[in-house]
């Protein structure tokens, strides 16, 4: 069944100049982009956004990060969109993270690690919304 999940490119990888690259592997797995954005998160939004880490010893780091810089949201398409898309993006940490997927390829560090991508129907049914509203960005 056709699913929808937001995956989201990072300061780090807008700022090494990834997105094409990392846009360009997305389409080639499949993915249909039905909206894409590029937004600087204040460090509301990006708590906001990490509410579930919410008491972790490493948010106020994360909140410093993706509030650094440009990041880019986009709502994808696809079969089996958010098992899928968590497979191709790779563990948390890029030293963990299996040969070939986007964060063995792009990410800097277990923080700066390139990519968000929706890990759960639940989790996609809020972060969808959060950037592109009750209209999903059409
Ligand atoms: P993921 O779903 O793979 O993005 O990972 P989590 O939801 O567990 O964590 C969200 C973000 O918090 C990660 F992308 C990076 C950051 N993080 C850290 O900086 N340190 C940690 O120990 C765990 C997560």
């Amino acid at each position: 069944m056709a699913e929808e999940t937001l995956f989201m490119i990072k300061p780090d990888a807008v700022a090494g100049r990834k997105v094409g690259l990392i846009l360009a592997e997305v389409e080639k797995a499949g993915f249909e982009i039905l909206a894409m954005r590029l937004v600087r998160l204040t460090p509301e939004e990006a708590r906001r956004f990490y509410a579930v880490h919410e008491g972790k010893p490493f948010l106020d780091d994360l909140v410093r990060f993706m509030s650094s810089g440009p990041a880019i949201p986009c709502r994808l398409r696809r079969e089996n969109a958010i098992t899928f898309l968590r497979e191709r993006i790779g563990a948390t940490d890029p030293r963990e993270a299996k040969a070939g997927t986007i964060r063995a390829l792009h990410a800097e560090s277990k923080q700066n690690n390139a990519v968000h991508a929706s890990d759960s129907p639940e989790s996609a049914r809020i972060e969808i919304p959060f950037f592109f509203g009750e209209a999903g960005g059409r």
